[in-house]
Protein backbone atom coordinates (compact mmCIF):
# COMPACT_ATOMS: atom_id res chain seq x y z
CA UNK A 1 0.00 0.00 0.00
CA UNK A 2 1.49 3.40 -0.86
CA UNK A 3 0.42 7.21 -0.84
CA UNK A 4 1.06 9.99 -3.35
CA UNK A 5 0.78 13.34 -2.99
CA UNK A 6 -1.61 14.97 -5.80
CA UNK A 7 -1.43 18.90 -6.79
CA UNK A 8 -5.06 20.38 -8.92
CA UNK A 9 -2.91 23.62 -9.60
CA UNK A 10 -4.19 26.90 -10.09
CA UNK A 11 -4.75 26.73 -14.09
CA UNK A 12 -7.02 23.56 -12.72
CA UNK A 13 -9.07 25.70 -10.27
CA UNK A 14 -9.43 28.24 -12.53
CA UNK A 15 -10.31 26.03 -15.35
CA UNK A 16 -12.89 24.55 -13.24
CA UNK A 17 -11.65 21.16 -13.69
CA UNK A 18 -11.31 20.29 -10.15
CA UNK A 19 -14.44 17.90 -10.18
CA UNK A 20 -13.14 16.00 -13.19
CA UNK A 21 -9.73 15.33 -12.15
CA UNK A 22 -10.56 14.34 -8.90
CA UNK A 23 -13.25 11.79 -10.32
CA UNK A 24 -10.66 10.13 -12.63
CA UNK A 25 -8.69 9.09 -9.00
CA UNK A 26 -11.69 7.93 -7.78
CA UNK A 27 -12.66 5.69 -10.68
CA UNK A 28 -9.48 4.20 -10.64
CA UNK A 29 -9.63 2.86 -7.23
CA UNK A 30 -7.49 4.77 -5.38
CA UNK A 31 -8.69 6.14 -1.69
CA UNK A 32 -8.74 9.68 -1.02
CA UNK A 33 -7.34 10.46 2.36
CA UNK A 34 -6.50 13.60 2.48
CA UNK A 35 -8.24 16.76 0.49
CA UNK A 36 -7.70 20.63 1.16
CA UNK A 37 -7.85 24.47 -0.88
CA UNK A 38 -4.13 25.84 -0.10
CA UNK A 39 -3.46 29.15 -1.37
CA UNK A 40 0.33 27.84 -2.00
CA UNK A 41 2.69 30.44 -0.38
CA UNK A 42 6.42 31.76 -1.75
CA UNK A 43 7.64 29.18 1.43
CA UNK A 44 5.40 25.87 0.41
CA UNK A 45 6.16 26.59 -3.02
CA UNK A 46 9.89 26.80 -2.75
CA UNK A 47 10.03 24.19 -0.78
CA UNK A 48 7.76 22.37 -2.62
CA UNK A 49 10.11 22.92 -5.98
CA UNK A 50 12.65 22.88 -3.97
CA UNK A 51 14.56 20.65 -6.60
CA UNK A 52 14.28 22.80 -9.62
CA UNK A 53 15.84 25.67 -7.95
CA UNK A 54 18.61 27.16 -10.50
CA UNK A 55 16.67 26.06 -13.54
CA UNK A 56 15.78 28.73 -16.11
CA UNK A 57 12.03 27.99 -15.39
CA UNK A 58 12.26 27.95 -11.73
CA UNK A 59 11.17 31.71 -10.88
CA UNK A 60 8.06 31.58 -13.38
CA UNK A 61 6.76 28.21 -11.74
CA UNK A 62 6.84 29.70 -8.31
CA UNK A 63 4.73 32.66 -9.61
CA UNK A 64 2.70 29.81 -10.90
CA UNK A 65 2.17 27.77 -8.00
CA UNK A 66 1.39 30.92 -5.71
CA UNK A 67 -0.73 32.19 -8.35
CA UNK A 68 -3.98 31.43 -7.20
CA UNK A 69 -5.79 28.37 -5.13
CA UNK A 70 -4.01 25.25 -5.44
CA UNK A 71 -6.10 21.35 -4.53
CA UNK A 72 -4.11 19.50 -2.38
CA UNK A 73 -5.23 15.47 -2.35
CA UNK A 74 -3.51 12.27 -0.41
CA UNK A 75 -4.54 9.07 -2.48
CA UNK A 76 -3.21 5.81 -1.55
CA UNK A 77 -3.96 2.65 -2.98
CA UNK A 78 -1.45 -0.50 -4.67
CA UNK A 79 1.18 1.42 -6.29
CA UNK A 80 -0.12 4.74 -5.88
CA UNK A 81 2.58 6.51 -6.93
CA UNK A 82 2.91 5.05 -10.77
CA UNK A 83 -0.94 5.19 -10.85
CA UNK A 84 -0.88 8.53 -10.01
CA UNK A 85 1.56 9.56 -12.57
CA UNK A 86 0.38 7.43 -15.12
CA UNK A 87 -3.05 9.08 -15.13
CA UNK A 88 -1.42 12.43 -15.21
CA UNK A 89 0.03 12.19 -18.79
CA UNK A 90 4.24 13.19 -18.86
CA UNK A 91 4.88 16.90 -18.34
CA UNK A 92 4.40 18.40 -21.44
CA UNK A 93 0.69 18.59 -22.13
CA UNK A 94 1.35 18.38 -25.56
CA UNK A 95 3.17 15.13 -25.47
CA UNK A 96 1.19 13.52 -23.48
CA UNK A 97 -1.40 11.12 -24.43
CA UNK A 98 -5.12 11.21 -24.93
CA UNK A 99 -6.68 9.32 -21.85
CA UNK A 100 -4.07 11.62 -19.02
CA UNK A 101 -5.49 14.47 -17.37
CA UNK A 102 -2.49 16.73 -19.44
CA UNK A 103 -3.36 14.67 -22.43
CA UNK A 104 -6.62 15.27 -22.61
CA UNK A 105 -6.88 19.24 -21.08
CA UNK A 106 -2.80 20.58 -21.35
CA UNK A 107 -0.90 22.11 -24.09
CA UNK A 108 1.43 24.24 -22.18
CA UNK A 109 4.53 22.33 -20.47
CA UNK A 110 4.18 25.07 -17.22
CA UNK A 111 0.81 24.90 -16.82
CA UNK A 112 0.02 21.35 -17.20
CA UNK A 113 -2.99 21.53 -14.29
CA UNK A 114 -1.61 18.29 -11.82
CA UNK A 115 1.59 17.58 -9.70
CA UNK A 116 2.18 13.82 -8.19
CA UNK A 117 4.78 12.60 -6.60
CA UNK A 118 7.59 10.98 -8.36
CA UNK A 119 8.63 8.42 -5.74
CA UNK A 120 7.27 6.88 -2.27
CA UNK A 121 10.20 8.43 -0.68
CA UNK A 122 9.18 11.78 -2.24
CA UNK A 123 5.30 11.51 -1.73
CA UNK A 124 6.51 11.09 2.27
CA UNK A 125 8.55 14.28 2.11
CA UNK A 126 5.72 15.97 -0.29
CA UNK A 127 2.63 14.63 1.87
CA UNK A 128 4.51 16.17 5.10
CA UNK A 129 4.70 19.60 3.63
CA UNK A 130 1.24 20.09 2.41
CA UNK A 131 -0.28 18.38 5.08
CA UNK A 132 -0.62 17.95 9.27
CA UNK A 133 -0.78 14.61 9.90
CA UNK A 134 -4.25 14.92 11.72
CA UNK A 135 -5.47 16.06 8.26
CA UNK A 136 -5.19 12.48 6.74
CA UNK A 137 -7.45 10.29 7.47
CA UNK A 138 -7.31 6.78 6.81
CA UNK A 139 -10.23 4.68 6.39
CA UNK A 140 -11.11 0.60 4.79
CA UNK A 141 -13.05 1.42 1.53
CA UNK A 142 -16.31 -1.37 1.60
CA UNK A 143 -15.68 -1.93 -1.69
CA UNK A 144 -11.94 -2.94 -1.24
CA UNK A 145 -12.36 -6.52 -1.93
CA UNK A 146 -13.66 -5.57 -5.53
CA UNK A 147 -10.59 -3.69 -6.20
CA UNK A 148 -7.18 -4.75 -4.69
P1 LIG B 1 6.40 16.75 -13.48
O1 LIG B 1 5.41 17.77 -12.98
O2 LIG B 1 5.85 15.99 -14.67
O3 LIG B 1 6.92 15.84 -12.39
P2 LIG B 1 9.01 18.07 -13.37
O4 LIG B 1 9.11 17.59 -11.97
O5 LIG B 1 10.15 17.76 -14.29
O6 LIG B 1 7.66 17.54 -14.08
O7 LIG B 1 8.83 19.66 -13.38
C1 LIG B 1 7.98 20.27 -12.45
C2 LIG B 1 7.14 21.29 -13.17
O8 LIG B 1 7.98 22.31 -13.71
C3 LIG B 1 6.37 20.74 -14.36
O9 LIG B 1 5.13 20.20 -13.99
C4 LIG B 1 6.23 21.94 -15.22
C5 LIG B 1 7.48 22.75 -14.96
N1 LIG B 1 8.50 22.52 -15.97
C6 LIG B 1 9.27 21.42 -16.11
N2 LIG B 1 10.11 21.55 -17.16
C7 LIG B 1 9.86 22.77 -17.69
C8 LIG B 1 10.37 23.51 -18.79
N3 LIG B 1 11.34 23.02 -19.56
N4 LIG B 1 9.84 24.74 -19.04
C9 LIG B 1 8.86 25.25 -18.26
N5 LIG B 1 8.33 24.61 -17.21
C10 LIG B 1 8.81 23.40 -16.93
MG1 LIG C 1 8.11 16.30 -10.74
Amino acid sequence: MQRTLILLKPDAVQRRLVGDIIGRFERKGLRLVGLKLVAATRELAEKHYAVHKGKPFYESLLSFLTSGPTVALVWEGREAVTVGRNLMGVTDGAKAPPGTVRGDYALSVQNNLVHGSDSAENAAIEIALWFKTEELVSFTATDANWIG
